[in-house]
Parts: C-alpha cells; sequence; structure tokens
C-alpha cells in the first residue's frame, strides 16, 4: 500500500481496496464518485444538477456518473488515476434528493475542487461541467439548475468592466429605472432611416436605444454606416435633451478581429456602450469584457440563443447559471426577462436572476430557485434589461417586480406608437416618472397602477394614445421554467 505523508496522496477506501485499479468496468460510485458523507470545503465549486435517469438506472449512480463524466472519469478504470491526487480531483456527488412533484426526476449535488479550474476562465469552467455529459446514454435528461462559487475563484474574475454604481454616475441617472428601445424593424433599414429613428426615441426621452441581437453588417446597412448614423442621432439628441444618451452599437460579427474593429470604431465615434449577443461565446465574451474595461465603455449583452437550452426544465441550462457565468465573465448589462411581456418569465425565477445579477450576496431562497448562498465577495453588479414585448400600460407591474436597477425596454412599445416614435418615448419616460413619484408618495402602485397612468395621461396625449392602444394587451400564458419549491397555500 502506497502511503505518503501529504494529505492530498492520501489513499481513500475506495484506493485501498484491491479490486478499485483492476482493468474493467466498474460503478461510478464505486470509482468514488458517490460519497454522501463528504463535506462541501469552503473552496470547492458546487454544481446542482437535475437528473433524469433511464429506467432502470439508481439515482445515485446516475449522480456518480455526472460528477465522473464532468470532472476525471471515463467509462472504464485507468490505472493513471494513481499517478494523480485522484482522491482530490474526484468530483464528489454527495447529496442525491427527489425532484418535488416529479416522480422520475431527481436533484443531484456535486463538489468540484477548486483545482480542477483555469482561474478567470470561463470556456474552462463550462468544458468541465457541461462538457460531455450532457449526452450520457443512462441519462434521459440533464439539466445544470444552479452553481456556487467560492470567494476564491469570484476573485480571480475581473466581473462587469464598470458596474451599476458607476453606470449611473456617468451617466447621471439616478433613483428610477432606465428606459430603452430596441429598433425595429428587426432588419431592412437603412442607416439614414435607421438613425432618424435611434433620434426620434432618445429625443422623446429614451436613455438608451438598442441594436436588435441580428443587426451587424448586411447588405442593407453595413455596420459603419449604421455606426455613422447612430452616433450622430444620440449626439443630437444629447445636444437637445441635456441628457447623457447612449445606443448600444451591436459590435458582434464574424470575428474577434471584426468586433474589436466595430468596437474601436465605436469608441472613436463617443459611444458610451458597446453591445455583444451571447452567441459569440464565452471566450469572446471575456475579451471584449477585457477591452470595455481598458476604455471605459459599457458592455450590454444580448442574450440570444440562449432560450434554447434554458427555457426547458428537464434538460439543459438554467438562466440563473448562466446569469452567474456573465456576472463573472464581466457584462454590465444583461437581457434577463421582464415577467410581464412576450417572452418566458415566471415571478419568482425572474426575481432570482435580477438577485444573482445586482445583489452582494445571494442567501439560498428556494422558492425563487437559488440552491445555494453566493458570495460575490465585492464584484460589480450587472444591470438587467428587461425587454421583449412592455408597454407603458404595464408600467406599475415591472416596477414592482423589477425595481429601479434596471432598463426598461420597450421595442414596438415606442417605436409602433400610432403618433409616432417620439411619441412613444415620451409616453414611456412620462409612465415612468409617474409611477415612480407615486410610489415615492407612499401610494400602493400594485393596485393603483392603472388609475395613476390615466391621471397622467390626462396631460400626456402620447401615453394617453398609448394606454388607448396597448393598455390591454396581456401575454397570460403558462411560464416553463417555474421553481420547483413554492410554498403551499395555507387555507384561510
Ligand atoms: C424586444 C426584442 C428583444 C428581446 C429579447 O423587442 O425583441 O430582442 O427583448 O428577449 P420588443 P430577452 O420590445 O418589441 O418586444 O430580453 O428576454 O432576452
Amino acid at each position: 500500500m502506497l502511503v505518503t505523508s501529504l494529505p492530498w496522496r492520501m489513499e481513500s477506501q475506495h484506493e485501498r481496496s484491491a479490486d478499485r485499479y483492476r482493468a474493467g468496468v466498474l460503478k461510478y460510485a464505486q470509482m468514488g464518485y458517490w460519497d454522501p458523507d463528504y463535506e462541501p470545503k469552503e473552496t470547492d465549486v458546487l454544481a446542482l444538477f437535475r437528473i433524469t435517469p433511464q429506467e432502470g438506472v439508481d439515482p445515485q449512480e446516475a449522480a456518480a456518473a455526472v460528477a465522473g463524466e464532468s470532472s476525471t472519469a471515463t467509462w472504464t478504470v485507468v490505472w493513471t488515476d494513481r499517478l494523480t491526487a485522484a482522491d482530490v480531483y474526484r468530483a464528489k456527488a454527495y447529496k442525491v434528493e427527489p425532484v418535488p412533484n416529479s416522480t422520475e426526476q431527481y436533484f443531484a449535488y456535486i463538489a468540484y475542487d477548486i483545482d480542477l479550474f483555469e482561474p478567470g476562465s470561463i470556456a474552462n469552467l463550462t468544458a468541465s461541467i457541461i462538457g460531455n455529459v450532457f449526452g450520457f446514454k443512462p441519462l434521459k435528461a440533464l439539466r445544470l439548475e444552479d452553481m456556487r462559487f467560492p470567494v476564491a475563484y469570484v476573485k480571480t474574475f475581473d466581473g462587469p468592466p464598470t458596474g451599476i454604481v458607476v453606470e449611473r454616475e456617468r451617466l447621471d441617472k439616478f433613483g428610477r429605472p432606465l428606459l430603452g428601445a430596441t429598433t425595429k424593424p428587426k432588419l431592412g433599414l437603412s442607416g439614414r432611416n435607421y438613425g432618424r429613428v435611434v433620434y426620434e426615441a432618445l429625443k422623446g426621452g429614451l436613455d438608451f436605444t438598442k441594436d436588435d441581437e441580428n443587426i451587424n453588417s448586411q447588405p442593407f446597412m453595413h455596420w459603419r454606416d449604421r455606426f455613422g448614423f447612430v452616433m450622430e442621432a444620440v449626439n443630437r439628441a444629447s445636444a437637445a435633451s441635456g441628457e447623457v444618451k447612449g445606443h448600444y452599437l451591436n459590435v458582434t460579427g464574424a470575428t474577434m478581429e471584426d468586433v474589436y474593429e466595430r468596437a474601436e470604431f465605436a469608441k472613436e465615434l463617443g459611444s458610451v456602450v458597446v453591445m455583444i449577443d451571447l452567441v459569440i461565446g464565452y471566450t469572446a465574451i471575456q475579451s471584449i469584457s477585457k477591452w470595455a474595461r481598458r476604455n471605459d465603455m459599457l458592455l450590454h449583452l444580448h442574450r440570444a440563443g440562449a432560450s434554447t437550452y434554458t427555457r426547458q426544465k428537464n434538460h439543459g441550462i438554467s438562466f440563473r447559471v448562466i446569469a452567474k457565468w456573465m456576472r463573472l465573465a464581466g457584462v454590465d448589462h444583461i437581457h434577463a426577462g421582464t415577467v410581464v411581456g412576450k417572452l418566458e418569465g415566471d415571478p419568482n425565477t425572474i426575481r432570482g436572476f435580477y438577485n444573482i445579477l445586482r445583489e452582494p450576496y445571494n442567501p439560498s431562497d428556494l422558492e425563487s430557485g437559488l440552491h445555494f448562498d453566493q458570495d460575490w465577495a465585492g464584484m460589480r453588479k450587472v444591470m438587467p434589461v428587461a425587454s421583449g414585448g412592455i408597454h407603458a400600460g404595464q408600467m406599475h407591474q415591472l416596477l414592482t417586480y423589477l425595481g429601479d436597477d434596471v432598463v426598461l425596454q420597450f421595442g414596438g412599445g415606442t417605436i409602433g406608437h400610432p403618433m409616432g416614435i417620439q411619441a412613444g418615448a415620451i409616453a414611456n419616460r412620462v409612465a415612468l416618472e409617474a409611477m415612480v413619484l407615486a410610489r415615492n408618495e407612499g401610494r400602493d402602485i400594485w393596485n393603483e397602477g392603472p388609475d395613476i397612468l390615466a391621471a397622467a395621461a390626462r396631460t400626456c396625449q402620447p401615453l394617453k394614445a398609448a394606454l388607448d392602444t396597448w393598455g390591454e394587451v396581456t401575454f397570460d400564458y403558462t411560464s416553463t421554467d417555474t421553481p420547483d419549491f413554492v410554498p403551499t397555500p395555507t387555507p384561510a
């Protein structure tokens, strides 16, 4: 028996057993990937998976397999484990429990030693945690529900280049949500017409306008044309209103060279913000984040593509994990849901996302889907962006659900206004200011919201027209991505 005085080389029971390293196939649990006695260390990275084992597969073995395949294991015993600190490097599934109200799903808790991960690299983290394991045959489905990052690991990332506090200082805007609009139609406008839309929306009272996720450099409008006309519009609207304004110039491109070239041009033109799409990938996001930090630029992230793997509860990755990765990777804005708009958004689940982005510390809170305590160790905060099918008539709900540190972004709800784009922006600004004032005066905006809006509309024709057009529009569908732990209502 190999004995050494170094604790990391202490041999476990698994290693001591004569059969452990005999060539052939062992269960993952027997290889040491299931350890119900393991107590996670403060420095461990923790992951919670929702596993759906195939019929006849024991849940603990399935959890062990996930731990194995997302850390050091393969399907058969390899003697080369013994050349490593295998007991340390082996991830440990340490708890498995049935998912409430489900007969076939289980929550599997897995601990990973911090040394398994390259410091400051989302690409490296994800290559382990979501690398191979999602295609593993003994599982019908697998979802990464949540992660806990130890402070020692959090500190290896720079986080958001700007953060909420500094963003507000740069913009000189406090005490209310920021307002934005996505330029519509999504595709097809020429540079000059695009600039007109931006000018009207900003002049009417919005703080930001935004490129859509799929606007890059198409034949109808090359990126340089767009950037030039947009910045002319931003500058004119700022001069006319006396406010700092911005337009998220989407610098997404086919290569990193394109991304940098576009970002540099945005900077030369004096933009305060650039935008990227999630689809550019984690390494590209971290690269442009470092660029944004060096250049005092806000970095807006549109989560294009995320719903393909975040929405369904049985397989994929919860958006709460993407939100954590993106805070570490370092973005200043991220789309995180509206609750009331056209896109997926259970109120409790969205609250969890917003807390991840905005709080210095997240205590575990099962009702909002937060399974672990997460200490952000002073990392800057990300401004969530609420966007997708929202309009002025929902202002009381938006303010109640989402609070002040958020960008409320009305695309169709600005540009589709019957009196024009500027009127659409005025309607949103007046609705917001009326609602913030009412809240600050102590009124119950949840219940009195429609009256507060109606009163403001009596002296604001654009708001009246917005309410007449969209006031009744709702998107009442059952949410897909809901928390598993919600309180049982107590009978009265
Ligand atoms: C907004 C829009 C955005 C979505 C993306 O347009 O289409 O791309 O916000 O979704 P509109 P999410 O305001 O006209 O609906 O923000 O949830 O990622």
